[in-house]
């Protein structure tokens, strides 16, 4: 009501000084500018601190009372910040300082769903994010006679072989989406309507614009790096899929085509690493398994976390403040519900970093351990930016940091400095050690690219709620060249039993940040005078690699990302070529291994 009288008010007064006196209105000016920015930050800061408060005790307790605070905290949250991106237009075309000019910028790319401005519209957003969030962290479904949570279910993901049940266990995790179906298909109507008002032509054309190029050419980019590392992933896909044929007959699974979902030890077939005992090469066998060495040496969560911190303090990063082991949720409590899927937070942007995990000790969480702290380092790193540039230089670098770190730690060489491991194998393992890394690293790459294929079909309209499914598994199987392992029911939404689609984090972020992390272990090791292969190579102690690291990390996203990535690396692209020199003896030995199969799908 206040508004409108406001806007008569103007009105009348332009008409009185006349049309002449309108067109000499004084544009805003660069100081203008730089003030709106500085303000908007100081705003977004104080929702930000309060959002961020709100969303971890709902995640660390899930209830009807603390998802309605979340959404109400979200809905204010994005209020402003959309409020705050529309304002900014008002400099379009003033000459402001580079900072003010990058800072309007981001701005704009600032929330990852948008509301829209009418009324309501930010609480209904807000509800149904929370909503969707919730009801994937708690679902769970019956398996013989027992209620079985997502950890039960990946843990027999990983370790059954008997394929009737990894069948079941598979559909009936699966099952726990269809009801999120109809809420994705609001959301993505709601974010898309926010989305247009800031100028993008959908949600996806947003997500795509964050990498300081424009949407169509980055989508190429992702397309060029595909294309690099494809030829790689075939022959990994098939060898491991003759392997599964040997192992459960033809019947279960056929030496051609795609391969069975529910085959790979792994819930979404996104990291094969699981079932290394099926695909081990003949007459070469691996010396230890670290899923076996932690158990062991009696290794808990929470010394699990003290590991990752310890590598790296031996980089030269200052070690966690007390407050992290005080706020932390490192394993699953037994007496309320919480989102499980790990993450790392920055409640303040000062010092209370966190991570939320349900921590198990196996050699998967070993490294998500590593990649979460690696989120925690690097805000803490870039903490003394001004706000709009407390961020990863792009989504991948924040992806990546924790997984350069897990590189090192994987070796061999740094497992037995910590005396996890009694003798490091001889050059006779490497293939083992390359296999076990392909099963992660490689076979994630379709995965870590189709998630957003299919969202941004999806916010583009090119897939519909009728087709969400179909047009799912068509990229599931023309990329990673995979099926369900039965026919799916009309009503399925598969896409939502994947914690990103109803937690609603992009996530080109990781299919970028699988690249990234051998960009920075292929610069890293250079910098310590490595001479040996890049796999064996491990920087842990290395304090000069680590302060390099360290002055990228700081810059945050104050700058174009190229210009961030050649401060630690030299160079000023993304390129899978890191992948490739990391991997090149096993591409080879794949070749010669696949040597009379039919390979593809
Ligand atoms: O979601 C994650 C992290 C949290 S940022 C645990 N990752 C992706 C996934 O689990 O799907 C890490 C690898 C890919
Ligand atoms: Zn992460």
């Amino acid at each position: 009501m206040k508004s409108k009288l406001m806007t008569a008010a103007a009105a009348v007064a332009l008409l009185a000084v006349g049309p002449a006196a309108v067109a000499q209105a004084p544009a805003p000016t660069a100081t203008e500018a730089k003030t709106f920015v500085e303000n908007a930050e100081t705003q977004l800061a104080k929702a930000n601190e309060f959002g961020a408060r709100a969303a971890w005790v709902r995640a660390n307790f899930i209830t009807e009372d603390t998802q309605w605070l979340e959404a109400m905290a979200t809905a204010q949250q994005s209020e402003l910040a959309t409020r705050l991106a529309k304002d900014a237009a008002r400099f379009n075309g003033v000459a402001t300082d580079a900072v003010t000019a990058r800072k309007l910028k981001l701005l704009k790319l600032y929330l990852v769903a948008p509301p829209a401005g009418r009324p309501g519209a930010a609480d209904e957003l807000a509800n149904l994010l929370t909503k969707m969030d919730s009801a994937y962290s708690t679902g769970k479904f019956q398996h013989g006679g027992k209620t079985l949570t997502l950890d039960d279910a990946e843990e027999i993901m990983a370790k059954s072989r008997d394929p009737a049940e990894l069948k079941a266990v598979w559909e009936g995790w699966h099952s726990i989406a269809t009801p999120i179906k109809a809420d994705y298909a609001r959301f993505a109507g709601l974010s898309n309507e926010g989305a247009r008002e800031l100028g993008f032509k959908d949600t996806g054309a947003l997500w795509r614009s964050n990498y300081d190029m424009e949407p169509d050419a980055f989508a190429a980019e992702t397309d060029r790096l595909w294309k690099q590392v494809e030829p790689f992933y075939r022959n990994l896909h098939c060898y491991v899929r003759a392997r599964l044929s040997e192992k459960y007959g033809a019947s279960v699974q056929a030496r051609t085509g795609p391969i069975r979902a529910d085959l790979l030890g792994n819930m979404w077939a996104q990291q094969w690493a699981n079932i290394y005992d099926v695909v081990q090469p003949k007459g070469v066998t691996s010396s230890y398994s670290l899923d076996k060495l932690l158990e062991a040496k009696a290794y808990d969560p929470v010394k699990m976390v003290k590991t990752g911190e310890n590598f790296y303090s031996s980089m030269g990063f200052a070690p966690l403040p007390e407050t992290f082991w005080q706020r932390s949720l490192i394993t699953r409590p037994r007496d309320r519900e919480v989102v499980c899927h790990a993450s790392a937070w920055d409640i303040d942007d000062k010092d209370d970093v966190r991570i939320k995990m349900c921590t198990r000790v196996n050699a998967e969480d070993f490294q998500t351990v590593h990649h979460e702290l690696g989120h925690n380092y690097y805000q803490r790193a870039y903490k003394e930016q001004p706000l709009l540039f407390r961020g990863a230089a792009n989504d991948g670098f924040h992806e990546a940091i924790g997984d350069f770190a897990a590189l090192s730690a994987s070796t061999p060489t740094y497992l037995q400095q910590i005396g996890l491991l009694e003798t490091v194998p001889g050059e006779a393992e490497d293939i083992p050690f390359l296999l076990k890394m392909a099963l992660d690293k490689i076979a994630f790459l379709p995965f870590g690219l189709l998630v957003d294929k299919w969202r941004w079909q999806v916010f583009s309209g090119e897939v519909t709620p009728e087709n969400y499914n179909q047009g799912w598994w068509k990229l599931r199987t023309q990329y990673q060249g995979i099926v369900p392992p039965g026919p799916r029911p009309a009503d399925a939404f598969d896409p939502g039993a994947k914690y990103h689609v109803p937690g609603n984090t992009p996530y080109t972020r990781y299919f970028l940040a699988f690249i990234y992390q051998f960009q920075f272990q292929r610069a890293a090791c250079q910098q310590a005078g490595w001479k040996g292969p890049l796999h064996r190579c491990s920087v842990y102690g290395q304090k000069a690699v680590g302060e390099k690291f360290n002055r990228m990390m700081e810059l945050g996203q104050s700058q174009e990302w190229p210009k961030t990535l050649a401060v630690f690396t030299g160079e000023t692209r993304t390129d899978a070529s890191a992948v490739a020199d990391y991997f090149k003896p096993l591409n080879t030995w794949l070749i010669t291994q696949n040597k009379g199969e039919k390979c593809g799908w």
